[in-house]
């Protein structure tokens, strides 16, 4: 059977969790990872505006999942989930209730995101082989060198004039 038709094809993903210190992000690694849950806190960088960020440096190309973490905590809640749902999808993210405490709504959220990931994967795979793009070729640009010195001329302009 060809490689990329077979079911057993595996693929390698890079996963971010961005959201405020204390939100959870750690805590639902471990209890994904590892099935542990820690109640002591390991201090994180806390990220703004993550999705804006996340795609002004990625572009659209990625798999948004929303968390909203320690739901065994529902009488503290400060973000209804009606609210939380229509951010999501505003965004086109996926939106998961979820506790780390509790192992609850984890092992689904990432398995949505797993199958996102791969069927995009896939599509893309399969609009680079209908394209025509060798998926092996790379393609090298070398103008940064004539580009970085001859300012608003990019190409071309460097050498003799005829
Ligand atoms: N009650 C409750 N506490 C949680 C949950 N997830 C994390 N915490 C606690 O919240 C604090 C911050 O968690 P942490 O994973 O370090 O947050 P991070 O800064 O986003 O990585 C820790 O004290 C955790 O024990 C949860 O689902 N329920
Ligand atoms: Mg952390």
């Amino acid at each position: 059977m060809d490689e990329s038709t077979s079911t057993s094809r595996s693929y390698n993903f890079k996963v971010v969790l961005l959201g405020e210190g204390c939100v959870g992000k750690t805590s639902l690694v471990l209890r994904y990872v590892e099935d542990k849950f820690n109640d002591k806190h390991i201090t994180t960088l806390q990220v703004k505006n993550w999705v804006k960020e996340l795609k002004k440096i990625l572009g659209s190309d990625i798999c948004l999942t929303i968390a909203g973490n320690k739901i065994d905590l529902e009488k503290q809640r400060n973000v209804s989930s009606e609210e939380a749902e229509r951010y999501a999808e505003s965004v086109g993210a996926s939106h998961f209730q979820t506790s780390a405490k509790m192992n609850r709504g984890i092992e689904e959220m990432f398995l949505e995101l797993s199958h996102r990931m791969v069927d995009r994967a896939r599509e893309a795979e399969q609009q680079k082989l209908a394209s025509g793009n060798a998926s092996n070729v790379m393609v090298v640009e070398d103008d940064a060198v004539t580009s970085e010195s001859s300012g608003s001329s990019r190409c071309c302009g460097s050498g003799a004039s005829s």
